[in-house]
């Protein structure tokens, strides 16, 4: 009876563990295969090494590119070179990235930037978010960009027990922003096995030096984040969800959830044209290939427009595909004027004249 016991319980456990794992591929898009969409004239963006995770652009054509994120679990070639910020003036003939330097003071050794968020304040001053992972953990570095001097001011390090696992943020003011944390678990056992088991623990925070508070939960994986040019609606990416969330977003900056586009990849940062207000998502179009990275079956790339996200019926648009020869694992798409920029967890990002 014993071993009848065993051989149903171990069954079962088989049975669930085989069904978490169609749901898991699934989740990660694992037998999608791509058709290549290239745009003409494109060229890789020389001066970027180690990657272009999350890029921001301000108004008047300077784009701020993170560079260099190690990331649980996730290839990278470069794992002992410190992160940076460069700097690229999109209204330059043949633009070249430059790092900015940043202020003494701040621990550059472990600097290890993922999701970024620029904000301009009241006179003029411009503020960077950046998220930092020091030995892998969280914090928001909050600097004040110095263009005379192509510098970054450190002001402050934030760190809050609600931000545990932070991947991106949007600023809504000069210390205050919205954050999502993209796992529940912060140890790499754990953060894969909740992935796996397809927990939706996942969540967005407000962040005030008065107020920290979660605003909105159950994401598979939430990853980008944006706002709408005026402000009143905030849009969340949840990668392994595979959909873009759209918030409305109140004065007291609660969220009340608006609407939902599904899609058939995995979203990562979220850019918002600041003149047509279309959203334009990096994206993995397979993440098994992302996470296992195989240089004999490398991860794609898909960038995606998706304009008029509050009609009812948005048009979602591939800009770029890619099955890895070029560019593999976008993370961001943005643009500026006439210029797509494309940036990589791995590498090089890649300029595009639309
Ligand atoms: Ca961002
Ligand atoms: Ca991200």
């Amino acid at each position: 009876m014993g071993k009848l016991l065993a051989l149903a319980l171990a069954g079962i456990v088989a049975a669930l563990v085989g069904e978490r794992l169609v749901a898991f591929r699934n989740r990660m898009c694992a037998s999608r295969e791509l058709k290549p969409k290239r745009l003409p004239n494109c060229h890789l963006i020389k001066g970027i090494e180690v990657g272009s995770e999350d890029i921001d652009i301000l108004p008047n054509g300077l784009a701020f590119i993170s560079s260099g994120l190690k990331y649980p679990g996730m290839q990278s070639f470069a794992p002992d070179k410190r992160g940076e910020i460069l700097l690229m003036d999109l209204k330059e003939e043949n633009p070249r990235p430059v790092e900015l330097r940043i202020s003494r003071g701040f621990e550059l050794a472990s600097f290890n930037p993922h999701g970024i968020s620029l904000y301009v304040g009241e006179d003029d001053a411009v503020y960077l978010f950046v998220v930092n992972h020091p030995q892998y953990k969280s914090t928001v570095e909050l600097f004040k960009f110095v263009e005379d001097d192509n510098s970054l001011v450190h002001l402050k390090t934030i760190k809050h027990e609600l931000l545990p696992s932070v991947n991106d943020i949007v600023a809504v003011g000069p210390d205050s922003f919205f954050a999502t944390n993209d796992h529940y678990f912060t140890e790499t056992f754990l953060l894969y096995l909740e992935m796996f088991l397809g927990l939706t623990w996942t969540n967005v925070v407000y962040y005030s030096p008065k107020e920290v508070k979660e605003v909105a939960t159950g994401f598979y994986f939430a990853n980008g984040i944006n706002m709408s040019p005026d402000g009143r609606y905030v849009y969340v990416a949840d990668l392994l969800g595979q959909k873009i969330h759209v918030f409305e977003k109140h004065a007291n900056f609660t969220l009340t959830p608006l609407k939902e586009l599904q899609l058939d990849t995995l979203p990562d940062n979220l850019s918002v044209d600041p003149y047509t207000g279309d959203i334009w998502a990096g994206c993995h179009p397979n993440g098994m290939k992302l996470l296992l990275y195989d240089p004999g079956n490398l991860p794609g790339s898909e960038v995606l427009r998706i304009q008029g996200i509050l009609s009812q019926k948005p048009v979602v648009t591939q800009v770029y595909v890619d099955d890895g020869s070029i560019i593999q694992g976008t993370s961001v798409a943005t643009v500026y004027g006439k210029d797509l920029l494309i940036g990589t967890v791995f590498h090089r990002g890649l300029h595009c004249p639309l």
